[in-house]
């Protein structure tokens, strides 16, 4: 058994063991209460899942395993310049533990001995036009692999319960090993003329998915070591990731479930903003005539933006209350390997610019950016203008995520998830009866 598969075994098996007994004895312990804001507001802030992976601070952001954007930074194995690598990441969300490098080595050759795609993916992304959307063409193109699933088939065969994990982890190492070489052809499909690129087997998890992109700079390569690893996680609660989670409470084995959590995270108000943001960016310079506007003109755009009824794309969020720990990794990017970029000023400025609008507005609680407002500006810098494809490179982290907390809920058995919905005309009553 692989080093990674037997160290999750071991780790899953105790914590199994103890779920159980410590439910067993304090399954009646009040974890949470509900208010009706809650209810009619989204289920902000409702504990209702179990998620091992990573977890989330209003104020201090995300944390994988305890450990915080710059401790990850410092912790995992790294590329040459000393950005993390994703495949760190993952082992660190399925097993709780540091990697060593050879280990992350290790995992990087597992995950290329997994890599081939079947040509029928390849033939079935040909099939459509090449101006669908890249995140319809990536759930299309996942969905195109689901006939492989282990777990489908070793179900159908009646495996025990026992087995769900381990079949869930195959299908999901596989998945995770495909994915960039997937959603490379897309890129080259849609925006190079079909001019596909093969890949580099020397190369590490997010060197070689930049060398099908396009591009072997070695800066590029850091982007997007640094990009995979801090998209891959953000509890259980957002969209994409609980999409995942519930599709594959249903025993939808990686494939069905991953491809759902892939269309929540096409959606504007979530992972599509990083499209949104270079889009207004540039709409906004357009509008202005200049490639260096000013504080003042981007104070006049944004209100401009908010009078037509619109969100300004990159700010807020659902949970944090601070600027958001991804949105400064990118900008400390930025400030080391990037000098003279008017698009990246522009970007700074634009955080010195939104939070107070927003704060003005009384109503917006976190008027701080989020991880979508810098990502493009970096993308663009190194080539990569084509935003309509910045959410497929978000996906293709993220399912780094969702694929090993996945594994970690079929390994603790968690059952179908089910909540209570009620009706406007229950509430009437409830708030007569109060
Ligand atoms: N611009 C303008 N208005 C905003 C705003 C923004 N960036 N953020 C929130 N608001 C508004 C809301 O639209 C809402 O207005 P309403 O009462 O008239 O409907 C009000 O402020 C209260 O919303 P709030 O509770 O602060 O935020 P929510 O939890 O409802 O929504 C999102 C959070 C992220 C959806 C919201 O801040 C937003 O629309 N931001 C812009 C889109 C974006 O950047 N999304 C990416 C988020 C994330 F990082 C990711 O998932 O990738």
């Amino acid at each position: 058994m692989e080093a990674l598969k037997q160290k999750f075994a071991e780790k899953a098996l105790s914590l199994y063991q103890e779920l159980r007994s410590t439910t067993k004895a304090n399954g009646s312990l009040k974890v949470d209460e509900v208010t009706l804001s809650q209810v009619v507001g989204g289920a902000r802030g409702i504990k209702m899942m179990l998620w091992e992976t990573s977890q989330l601070d209003p104020n201090k952001g995300i944390r994988f395993r305890g450990y915080s954007i710059p401790e990850i930074k410092e912790a995992l194995p790294s590329g040459p310049q000393g950005e993390p690598k994703p495949e760190g990441l993952f082992w660190l969300m399925l097993t709780g533990e540091i990697p060593t490098a050879e280990e992350v080595d290790a995992l990087t050759a597992e995950w290329h001995r997994r890599a081939d795609v079947p040509e029928a993916v390849f033939t079935t992304l040909d099939s459509l036009p090449t101006d669908a959307h890249p995140m319809t063409q990536l759930t299309i193109g996942v969905m195109a692999m689901q006939s492989d699933s282990i777990f489908s088939r070793r179900y159908a065969e009646g495996m025990p319960k026992t087995e769900y994990w381990d079949a869930v982890y195959e299908d999901s190492m596989n998945l995770i090993a495909r994915l960039p070489r997937v959603a490379a052809y897309i890129y080259r499909r849609t925006f190079k003329g079909g001019d596909h690129i093969a890949p580099d087997t020397s190369l590490d998890y997010s060197a070689n998915y930049a060398h099908m992109l396009g591009s072997d700079d070695e800066d590029f390569r850091s982007l997007m070591r640094l990009y995979l690893t801090i998209h891959a996680d953000h509890e259980g609660g957002n969209a994409s990731a609980h999409t995942v989670h519930l599709v594959g409470s249903t025993l939808s084995d990686p494939y069905l479930a991953f491809s759902a959590g892939m269309n929540a995270l096409a959606g504007p108000l979530h992972g599509l903003a990083n499209q949104e943001v270079i889009k207004w960016i540039f709409e906004m310079i357009d509008n202005l005539g200049t490639k260096t506007p000013t504080k003042e003109q981007i104070a006049d755009y944004v209100q401009q933006t908010l009078d037509e009824g619109k969100v300004i794309p990159g700010y807020g969020h659902a949970v944090l209350r601070e600027p958001d720990p991804r949105f400064t990794a990118q900008r400390r990017f930025a400030e080391q390997y990037i000098h003279d970029s008017d698009l990246i000023s522009t970007v700074w400025k634009i955080f010195d610019v939104v939070p107070p609008i927003l704060q003005s507005l009384g109503k917006v609680k976190n008027p701080w950016p989020n991880v979508d407002a810098h990502s493009g500006a970096l993308l663009v810098h190194y080539g990569f203008s084509e935003f309509s494809y910045y959410t497929v490179l978000f996906g293709v982290s993220r399912a780094l995520g969702v694929l090993a907390a996945g594994i970690w809920s079929r390994a603790l058995g968690m059952p179908l998830e089910r909540p209570k919905s009620v009706t406007s005309e229950w509430v009437m009553n409830q708030v007569k009866n109060n």
